[in-house]
């Protein structure tokens, strides 16, 4: 059963939400990767996100550039979590996306991430400590992922001082 819906507003957003669909695959959470625009398939948008309500998903992430409203109007159609990833997609570095995500009117939430890959992969870590709260299973998992990235900044910096100092002598 698909627990993450994962949607993007063009082909162009694949590289990125990619990066979403990575961090499900590490926790082994399966999700369904597709494209739908709310603006080109408004009609469609609806129609995947009450099919993935029904299925049982229970997170929702939408990615799209440019006026970015696919998450804001995904989150008009559902009551489950909509995690929003804005992309760059114009001249503007994605701020126009990142400014279309972030301000919702009241009453209608989008938790929006950091434009980009970084954003993207966020917003499947965020999808993992939804899923989590009632998954035992993923809470492990999140704290082995969370001492695995702690080791790794203390073994770059380790190995910077020590170049550092060997560069001194
Ligand atoms: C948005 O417009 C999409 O999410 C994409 O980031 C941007 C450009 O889409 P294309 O013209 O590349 O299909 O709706």
């Amino acid at each position: 059963m698909e627990k993450v819906l994962i949607l993007t507003g063009s082909d162009s957003d694949i590289h990125v939400m990619e990066k979403a669909a990575e961090v499900l695959d590490e926790f082994g959470v399966a999700y369904r990767l597709t494209i739908a625009s709310a603006h080109r398939t408004p009609d469609y948008v609806k129609r995947l996100v009450s099919g993935a309500e029904k299925k049982g998903a229970e997170v929702i992430i939408a990615g799209a550039g440019m006026a970015a409203h696919l998450a804001g109007v995904i989150a008009s159609h559902t009551t489950l979590p909509v995690i929003g990833v804005p992309i760059e997609a114009s001249g503007l570095g994605g701020l126009d996306a990142l400014l279309s995500t972030v301000q919702m009117p009241g009453g209608v939430p989008v938790a929006a991430m950091a434009i980009g890959k970084a954003g993207a992969k966020n917003a499947g870590l965020f999808a993992v400590q939804i899923l989590a709260i009632k998954d035992a299973g993923l809470r492990k998992k999140l704290q082995a992922y969370k001492a695995r990235m702690a080791a790794s900044v203390r073994k770059k910096a380790a190995k910077f001082e020590a170049e550092r100092k060997k560069g001194k002598k």
